[in-house]
């Protein structure tokens, strides 16, 4: 199928020089590039030495400025193809054929952190698509939660201020657990809600193709007649969502600090492509005040469960950047670029949006012509009067300005085909005002229905969550004034987090059972997905002694289902099978640590293998595996070395002298080759993730 941005991205492509000479910036061939011109051998560099000059100032300006917000991130390219057309609610060209494929390049980031930070903080993570649609590009640039942290963005500043590191110190990077987050949330009632999803287990995603994306605000589609329809959008993982545990999230920083982006980029090269569906609620235009919340509030959902969820097509991930500068770096999404079809609510968070991205990439990518860097550029024909400015790499010809007679009048305005934008034809009507609607007051019945959806284990990470963040917060009135907001959602949750924090429970507040409503489709219970084990990242712990055979026949069931299976062993190279036989080592204990995989397998040998059992890394990456709740499995003496580590599991499950599970520990203590009921129940509970 033709790529139309593909193929804009192979005639823009520069590939590496692989004959001819080095040569300047200006073409001149250079013999010498590792000693700079001077007078005398233990003489001062001369300044006409324009090779080193330009080497040097060339070096110099290699950085642009870093996002302001969502510094970090990591894209890829793909495309989006409806399943359906969606002419009943909108006109947009790419959601009208199932048979058209439109490229996309998706951008996915942290926030708080800087551009060097670590994936796995706890924070939201941005998911912004561009879609390089017929009729110019589409940008949905979304998040993974699907509410944000303020109403009015003219409060951005405030928000984006309070949570980035403190002005004095620059302390703490890719972190929220600090005074002036807190101190703003305590006074900020608005951001509860969001601060909810930023203290589950949502902040802390497996993986970027493990996490749902939101549109968050409310927008409108418009169809040909000119009929709006107000729309959310949402995007689910084809691969179910799952989080990191918080303790394992934490050593992930130190152990692999780019762990969601080599995720990403790992599973695109090996060809695993991420999906998700695009989903909407839809909402009729006569519908906007049938809801207890305000559509144009960007801290409430639309529940599922009053609104379903409409699945209209499907996008695929399938390719790698070439370069992460010209393309991650230099992507510059911006809320306003829509097409016809999709408009605007006055959503007053999405109002200010629609100024900001633009005046951002105009600092960013140094002057307006960053549109024709090669990632930015439209697949539709571009014709504009707009030239001048920085970095202009086109020779336009002929006028610029409208109306002109010298140019034949080009480029003249669409006619009456109907391709033009047109703004939705809304009546607005009312005084200046500064002032928020009394309809955006309520911040806390869906931040307790939010609350309420969690299945237990999540209000307990929940809870922890806020006695790490609060814990850290040194300003006790902070904390206090924090519990006392949560109150106002459930005295309990408040008091239970006031317990762990050193502050005097909350005497009054909100009843638990006092807002009743819950929404099912909140809890990660119900995201799972399809149970796979497809890129699942299984460590297999081998030393001197291992029944070779039997780490095979476990080896080879996996990786046809898609797993992804390693050997490793205290140190790298081969171990001495029991067969005598070299067995291939994939990493060494010393450079990897559980945090970086989804299950471990202990396998056994006719007379053990010690090697393993004395080792500490290797005890201490079966003991972490379950502490943070990943599947653990053990096979003939392997039994043994599980049951040193952790008695209470293995003791149970192995009375019977065969494949017993328990709380996600399988085990057989039978030698020779894995029984397929093992291999089973061990996929099966790396498929159930923990
Ligand atoms: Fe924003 C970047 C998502 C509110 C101002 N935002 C940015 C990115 C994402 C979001 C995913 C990174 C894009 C990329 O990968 O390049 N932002 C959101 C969502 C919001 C939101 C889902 C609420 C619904 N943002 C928001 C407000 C403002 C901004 C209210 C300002 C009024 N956002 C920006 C920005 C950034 C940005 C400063 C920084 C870099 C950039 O735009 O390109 O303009």
């Amino acid at each position: 199928m033709t790529d139309h941005k593909q193929d804009q991205r192979d005639a823009a492509r520069a590939e590496g020089p692989t004959t001819g000479p080095l040569t300047t910036d200006q073409g001149v061939a250079v013999d010498h590039t590792d000693d700079a011109l001077a007078a005398g051998e233990r003489g001062p560099t001369l300044m006409e030495d324009f090779h080193f000059r330009e080497k040097l100032t060339r070096f110099d300006h290699e950085r642009i400025p870093e996002r302001v917000v969502h510094a970090r991130g990591a894209g890829a390219y793909g495309y989006f193809e409806p399943y359906e057309s969606c002419a009943e609610f909108t006109r947009a060209a790419f959601l009208q054929d199932p048979a058209v494929r439109t490229p996309v390049f998706v951008r996915f980031s942290t926030v708080q952190g800087p551009k060097g930070s670590a994936d796995t903080v706890r924070d939201v993570r941005g998911f912004a698509t561009k879609f390089y649609t017929s009729e110019g590009n589409y940008d949905l640039v979304g998040n993974n939660f699907p509410v944000f942290f303020i109403q009015d963005g003219i409060k951005f500043p405030d928000f984006v201020h309070a949570v980035k590191p403190e002005p004095d110190t620059d302390i703490p990077t890719g972190a929220s657990a600090h005074d002036t987050l807190w101190d703003f949330v305590s006074l900020q009632p608005e951001t509860l809600h969001a601060i909810m999803w930023l203290m589950s287990d949502r902040a802390i995603p497996r993986s970027y193709r493990m996490m749902q994306g939101f549109g968050v605000h409310t927008f409108r589609f418009v169809d040909t007649a000119g009929r709006g329809t107000f729309v959310k959008f949402h995007w689910n993982p084809k691969q179910g969502v799952h989080s990191l545990v918080w303790d394992e999230a934490q050593e992930c920083q130190g152990r692999d600090p780019d762990f969601n982006r080599r995720d990403l980029w790992d599973s695109i090269a090996a060809g695993e492509y991420p999906e998700w569906e695009l989903g909407v609620q839809l909402v009729p235009e006569e519908d906007e005040f049938a809801f207890d919340f305000d559509l144009l509030d960007a801290t409430k959902i639309i529940p599922e469960e009053q609104v379903p969820v409409r699945p209209i097509g499907r996008m695929v991930l399938d390719r790698n950047p070439d370069n992460f500068f010209a393309e991650t770096e230099q992507v510059a999404f911006h809320t306003a670029n829509v097409v016809p079809g999709v408009d605007f609510t006055n959503d007053p968070l999405l109002q200010a949006r629609n100024f900001s991205y633009l005046d951002t990439q105009l600092i960013r990518l140094g002057g307006p012509n960053f549109t024709q860097i090669p990632v930015n550029r439209p697949v539709a024909p571009v014709r504009t009067n707009q030239r001048d400015g920085y970095h202009q790499d086109a020779l336009h010809t002929g006028t610029n300005y409208s109306p002109n007679s010298l140019g034949a009048g080009c480029p003249a305005v669409s006619g009456a085909d109907g391709s033009a934008y047109t703004h939705y034809a809304q009546r607005v009507d009312g005084a200046t005002i500064r002032r928020r609607s009394p309809s955006f007051q309520d911040h806390y019945s869906q931040t307790a229905m939010f609350w309420n959806s969690m299945a237990d284990w999540e209000k307990e990470h929940i809870v922890q969550a806020f006695r790490f963040e609060l814990g850290k917060v040194g300003a006790l009135k902070v904390r206090s004034r924090t519990v006392d907001e949560l109150a106002h959602v459930d005295l309990e949750l408040a008091r239970s987090v006031a317990r762990g924090i050193g502050v005097p429970e909350p005497q009054d507040g909100v009843e638990p059972g006092r807002y009743k409503s819950s929404s099912p489709a909140l809890s990660l219970e119900a995201l799972r997905g399809g149970s796979s084990v497809r890129t699942r990242q299984i460590a297999v712990l081998v030393a001197d002694g291992v029944d070779a055979a039997q780490v095979t026949s476990v080896r080879e069931a996996l990786t046809v289902e898609g797993a992804i299976v390693e050997a490793i062993a205290p140190t790298d190279g081969t171990v001495t099978a029991s067969d005598g036989e070299a067995y291939q080592v994939d990493r060494a204990l010393p450079t990897v640590a559980s945090v970086l995989y989804d299950a471990v397998l202990v396998p056994g040998g006719p007379v053990g293998t010690p090697g393993l059992a004395s080792d500490p890394d290797a005890v201490r990456f079966v003991r972490d595996a379950y502490r943070h709740g990943k599947p653990l499995a053990a096979l003939g003496s392997g039994v043994g070395m599980l049951e040193r580590i952790v008695p209470d599991e293995v003791r149970r499950t192995t009375q019977s002298g065969q494949v017993v599970t328990h709380h996600g520990v399988v085990t057989d203590a039978r030698t020779g080759v894995a029984q397929s009921e093992f291999v089973r129940k061990f996929t099966d509970a790396v498929a159930a993730h923990r």
